[in-house]
């Protein structure tokens, strides 16, 4: 068995605090992943950091009036504050400007380099003279050669969708300046010769059978088309500098480094205490299992670039052993947009409800295999149903019981009988098949698992009428009591990868939490002996009004 997971989950850009959408389409199905492998027991590490070179990261930190390494230091430090209010347990947030990432990038650049991998190749490129600097494709607007839209962009047009070279352009101008004073000039750039390890890659990717089609499809169709060496170099200031004498100026495009960063993030990790070693987690060969989620748009990093980085590189760092893609969260259908204030972000969405409202609503309708339309209304819909009217009505009406017909205590009398035998196998199916989804990345399901062990404790109390039995038979009603508060507290395990907040605040209504471990055999949970206190956590999940949708959606611009 494999007992070491490293999960990573894809650095977010600096510039700016993310959407739900970022959230749900990597970070937190990572978070979900890494806190139920946590309770198997596996000895897991979980880093992530914030991805702070190129051209974005520079710009924003020109708007922002700040010099750019201040910039992204402030950035890094807001998001990590969110992050961490989201109850994301990463074991290292980092950053990919470090000076592990320099160190480690510079490294595998001049391995590559020695085993014939890099070549120097001689662009033209768009040089801005108000700018004083080379602009990137999407960094000049114009007028779409197609359609005639005024601000279509060097790399494609939003009007008609064409994608577009920045000569095409009518009337090209800098997006930064505005400045028409443009000039094509010849200016060297480095290149990785992904072609030469175009059939490696092949190899490699022809074993990964458990991957998801949408990752699979994504990466074998983008090596069908043919592998193109790509240009790992940029004329900007910001960023790893390329490690040659005579090119200064020049860093390395931010996709070289941003993935490097996994590597770097663990060798920090291990260095700010004993007796941690990186290596342990990166080496190559059995013991470790790699884990990587990320937005869809992101596999051909991860599944090509990056590994053909590494073997070409020969350095003797672990290829990815599972790739786990997300497509994407809509705004009601459309995109998220900082500019236009379209959609909710992470500061503000903590805002208006606590992490756990967030955390269950995008796990449980996570975009895997296709795109998930996030609405006000059917978010509040869900949360109602779930949170509101499921678990936390559960859990008040049990505890509440407890608390006013057994003087505030988990009842110790009765003997459990044939329902409680039931309830355990009935109970097993449900956290084996719980278990299956969380290991298989399966959000939704294992969602859906978790609904039926609130629903299954449902039953099984209101089927036992404690309330009722209690005039006749008080041991009875302390035993279905007891049972239902133990069950309770292994649904509230089992949800922990997902509601880690709520979980907590449950364990300790039960009387005090127990050692986090997956409940695998509920029989053992189910016979847990009463004594404990018990306070009914008031209502941990109050439903959202029904004017609560169409104030967001107003707010946010839906
Ligand atoms: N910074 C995030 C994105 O494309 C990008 C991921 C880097 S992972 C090495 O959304
Ligand atoms: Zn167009």
């Amino acid at each position: 068995m494999t007992d070491r997971i490293l999960v990573t989950s894809a650095l977010p850009y600096v510039n700016g605090i993310k959407h739900i959408g970022t959230l749900a389409g990597s970070i937190l199905p990572a978070d979900v992943y890494a806190r139920f492998q946590r309770l198997l027991r596996r000895d897991v590490l979980f880093v992530c950091g914030t991805d702070e070179h190129g051209t974005p990261a520079e710009l924003a930190a020109l708007e922002a009036g700040l010099p750019v390494a201040e910039y992204c230091a402030r950035q890094h430090a807001a998001q990590a504050e969110i992050y961490r209010r989201l109850g994301i347990s990463f074991d290292h947030f980092g950053r990919s400007s470090s000076p592990a990432n320099h160190a480690l990038t510079r490294h595998l650049f001049l391995c590559l380099e020695a085993e014939g991998f890099i070549e120097e190749r001689v662009l033209q490129q768009v040089w801005s003279h108000a700018d004083r600097r080379f602009l990137p494709d999407r960094y000049i607007v114009g007028t779409c050669p197609h359609c005639g839209d005024r601000a279509a962009r060097g790399d494609q047009c939003d009007s008609c969708g064409r994608l577009l070279d920045p000569v095409e352009l009518v009337a090209p101008r800098s997006a930064l300046s505005g400045s028409a004073a443009l000039e094509t000039r010849e200016t060297r750039h480095l290149f990785l010769l992904q072609s030469k390890l175009a059939d490696r890659l092949r190899l490699w990717l022809e074993g990964r059978h458990d991957w998801d089609p949408l990752v699979l499809s994504l990466a074998r169709g983008l090596l069908d088309q043919g592998l193109r060496d790509r240009c790992i170099t940029r004329d900007l200031a910001w960023g790893v500098p390329v490690p040659k004498s005579g090119w200064e100026g020049k860093v390395f495009y931010v996709w070289f480094d941003a993935p490097i960063a996994y590597v770097a993030l663990t060798q920090e990790w291990a260095e700010a205490a004993p007796g941690r070693d990186w290596h342990e987690w990166w080496r190559r060969g059995p013991g470790t299992r790699l884990v990587q989620f990320l937005g869809k748009d992101n596999v051909a990093f991860h599944a090509l670039m990056f590994p053909a980085t590494i073997l070409g590189s020969g350095a003797d760092i672990r290829l990815v052993d599972r790739i786990k893609g997300f497509s994407w969260l809509t705004w009601g259908g459309g995109k998220f947009s900082t500019s236009r204030q379209r959609g909710i972000f992470l500061d503000a969405a903590l805002d208006e409800l606590p992490a756990d409202w967030w955390r269950w609503w995008l796990t449980a309708n996570a975009p895997e295999a296709s795109d998930t339309r996030f609405t006000p209304a059917g978010f509040a819909d869900g949360c109602n149903a779930d949170l509101a009217d499921g678990l936390g009505n559960l859990v008040s009406r049990v505890l509440s019981f407890a608390a006013t017909r057994f003087d505030g205590r988990v009842p110790d009398m009765g003997q459990a009988g044939e329902a409680e035998a039931r309830l355990a196998i009935e109970a097993d199916a449900i956290i084996g098949a719980c278990a299956g989804h969380f290991t298989a990345i399966r959000p939704r399901r294992a969602c859906e698992s978790l609904r039926a062990l609130w629903s299954l404790c449902d039953r099984y109390f209101a089927a036992q009428e404690p309330w009722r039995t209690i005039a006749t038979d008080r041991d009875r009603a302390a035993c279905a009591t007891r049972t239902a508060i133990n069950l309770l507290r292994l649904s509230a395990v089992a949800a922990s990868p997902v509601l880690p907040h709520t979980s907590r605040r449950i364990a300790e209504a039960l009387g005090g939490a127990r050692p986090a471990i997956w409940p695998a055999r509920a029989e053992e949970w189910l016979r847990e002996p009463g004594g404990p206190a018990v306070c009914p956590p008031g209502v941990a999940f109050p439903r959202l009004p029904p004017d609560w949708a169409a104030s967001v959606a107003s707010r946010y611009h839906l």
